[in-house]
């Protein structure tokens, strides 16, 4: 597997904007590959108990017709050998060279929308999900296995958001997601082919339209962040699988 170096370009885009896009990182032969795995999870084949949920219904849900937004959270626990595929073991070493030598996996997630859901991912920054850690060094790679586009929720950005104080979030009704200001005038939309993958700053501002097309729109879901870090959350008792922590969302 040839790795990834990136520009100097390219590390100095994700510092200024708090994100940076990756075309052709996996090819075509292995996202076919991630998708009868990821189709497993969704169609139940692979059960992952309480780490399945809809993000904007009422939490677990066995049903993939009636979910909104299907949210699998470590989806590497349920299949490991997600965790030394090629997707994660290049977005380590990427991520490595955005932020630093000491980052590792946290945890990965997939979310899918389905066909004509039509469900926002409201505006928000990651951060304001987990516990505050002294060192806020954090990623988060999201790689689509179908064509993202405006019509079925690719990914909104705001630029150099994650340089500027942290917004006020506040939580939703049933569904415990959190909720800051932002809209797409000041947001940069990514649409992507599959095997492209964007990856934002933990502290970046950001959003997706729902779903009004008639295809799915899976996506997969690693965040890094340092070592000692992943470490101050584990003694704190948050692994991000659900069942230990505030928020669902990741
Ligand atoms: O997949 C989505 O629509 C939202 C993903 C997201 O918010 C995230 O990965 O932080």
């Amino acid at each position: 597997m040839s790795k990834l170096i990136l520009t100097q370009f390219e590390i100095d885009f994700f510092e200024k904007n708090g994100y940076l896009v990756i075309n052709n990182l996996i090819n075509k032969e292995t996202i076919e590959q991630y998708k009868t795995v990821y189709n497993d999870f969704i169609s139940g084949k692979i059960d992952v108990g309480a780490n399945r949920r809809d993000l904007k219904g009422e939490g677990k849900t066995q049903d993939s017709k009636a979910e909104s937004i299907t949210q699998i959270m470590v989806p590497s626990k349920h299949h490991p050998e997600l965790k030394t595929s090629v997707y994660y073991t290049k977005i380590n070493s990427i991520a490595r060279q955005l932020l630093g030598n000491d980052l590792e996996i946290d945890f990965d997630m997939l979310i899918n929308k389905p066909p004509f859901s039509n469900s926002i991912t409201p505006w928000h920054q990651d951060c304001a999900y987990w516990i505050d850690m002294p060192d806020k060094r954090a990623i988060s790679a999201w790689m689509p296995l179908d064509k993202a586009t405006l019509d079925n929720g690719c990914m909104w950005y705001v630029p150099v958001s994650h340089k500027l104080a942290m917004r006020k979030h506040e939580s939703t009704a049933k569904n415990g997601a959190l909720v800051c200001d932002g809209n797409e005038v000041e947001a940069k939309y990514v649409e992507l082919e599959p095997g492209s993958v964007v990856l934002h700053h933990g502290a970046t501002v950001h959003y997706s339209r729902g779903n009004t097309s008639n295809t799915q729109r899976r996506a997969m879901i690693v965040n890094l962040r340092p070592q000692a870090m992943i470490n101050y959350e584990r003694e704190r008792g948050f692994d991000h699988t659900g069942e230990n922590k505030v928020r669902n969302k990741g």
